[in-house]
């Protein structure tokens, strides 16, 4: 893809393709004979669909980067780096039946349920229009399968077990899936909702995204040990992929969707990745000094889209020429969607002192802060 220098971590900037990594890249797909054969059977649109998913996500969160320094928005929550899990995860679902429950980090999700990238833009700048109707930027469709974040992490694991059971109590073949992150891995409703998704053995698939970090908590400073042993501690299955191969997160997702679909219990699917920025926009200096720059080198040369570029191009003989045409059409549509989302502000936004008591948000008929303070 077209790095940039404005918006790219400066390790993107400068990526060049690593030979011995891109072997090891294919070798991860060849080493389990399951996951093999999952990727043997994908076709060359589904393949070229996941590129385009990570391109969306990344594209997507650049330009939500661009409305921040433009000062249209303070702040946003962006995934670059971990697009690879969220992507491989949802496009392995059965997304016209499946449930996904995503975190902030995980708005490639929203995009791969078919959520409008028009809507996500407009959950950003609280217009009515938005999905959550202007109150929160989390936003989810319900009809398209995305269940909306709230801001507490962890929150999403016992959602994620109720839908479960109730899949199973109404004999629907759907899986529910949620993303834990390694920092909500330390609250209680995270443990209460993986122990009862193990006890009840329930269709539902966690994905615990450990990007190594929790806000400006490194893993070492919050994690004794890893992870290891928590699927079973748990009485789940378990599951591990790298966060920065897309097709592995994909295989492992089928293969954890099958279990679980197949009445055989809960999954807790555990991928490792690393956060290239801040925890959002405001902090990527601070986040540069939380880690030192090697690891910032070690994961800015896995970056997951580079990657798998590289793996089409030579082990898929995709040519360079589709794929950039494929990133053009995306960096329209995102071009497009956040100019009608601005657009759609522009006409509803209420003039002068109307808008301190209208509500930012309100554009027409809907209460405003005044009437809500009363
Ligand atoms: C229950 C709860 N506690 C604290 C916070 C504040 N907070 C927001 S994100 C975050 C860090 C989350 O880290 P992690 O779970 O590793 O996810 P990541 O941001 O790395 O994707 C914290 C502490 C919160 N939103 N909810
Ligand atoms: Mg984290």
């Amino acid at each position: 893809m077209q790095r940039n220098a404005t918006f790219d971590p400066p390790e993107y900037v400068r990526w060049e393709a690593d030979p011995q990594l891109i072997a090891e890249y294919r070798d991860r797909l060849d080493s389990d004979p399951d996951r093999a054969a999952i990727i043997r059977d994908m076709d060359e649109r589904t393949l070229l669909d996941l590129y385009g998913g990570l391109l969306r996500f990344r594209l997507h969160d650049y330009a939500l980067k661009r409305w921040v320094r433009r000062g249209v928005i303070s702040k946003a929550w962006l995934g670059t780096g971990e697009e690879a899990v969220t992507v491989g995860n949802v496009h392995a679902l059965d997304r016209e039946r499946d449930i996904v429950a995503p975190m902030i980090r995980n708005a490639g999700a929203c995009h791969e349920m078919g959520m409008p990238l028009e809507g996500l833009f407009a959950g950003y700048l609280g217009t009515t229009d938005s999905p959550s109707r202007g109150f929160d930027l989390h936003v989810g469709d319900l009809a398209k399968g995305v269940i909306q974040p709230i801001s507490h992490v962890g929150e999403m694991v016992p959602v994620c077990t109720g839908m479960g059971l109730a899949f199973r109590r109404r004999g629907e073949p759907r899986v529910a899936l949620t993303w834990i992150g390694d920092g909500a891995t330390k609250t209680t409703a995270v443990h209460e909702g993986l122990n009862l998704a193990g006890v009840l053995r329930v269709p539902a698939i966690f994905v615990l995204q450990n990007n190594q970090v929790a806000l400006g908590t490194t893993l070492e400073q919050h994690q004794l040990d890893g992870f290891d042993g928590w699927a079973e501690m748990y009485g789940l299955h378990g599951l591990g992929a790298d966060g920065n191969n897309v097709l592995d997160v994909y295989a492992a997702t089928r293969l954890a969707a099958n279990h679980a679909r197949a009445g055989q219990g809960a999954v807790l699917l555990i991928v490792e990745t690393f956060r290239m920025g801040g925890h959002a926009t405001h902090d990527e200096a601070e986040a540069r000094r939380t880690f030192p720059p090697a690891l910032f080198d070690h994961w800015g040369r896995r970056d997951p889209i580079g990657l798998y570029e590289e793996y089409l191009v030579q082990y898929q003989d995709v040519e360079r020429d589709r794929l950039a045409e494929i990133e053009r059409g995306i960096a329209t549509e995102i071009d497009e969607a956040a100019d009608r989302a601005l657009e759609s502000r522009a006409a509803r936004m209420p003039e002068g002192r109307e808008a301190e008591w209208a509500g930012i948000s309100a554009g027409v008929r809907q209460p405003g802060l005044a009437a809500r303070l009363r």
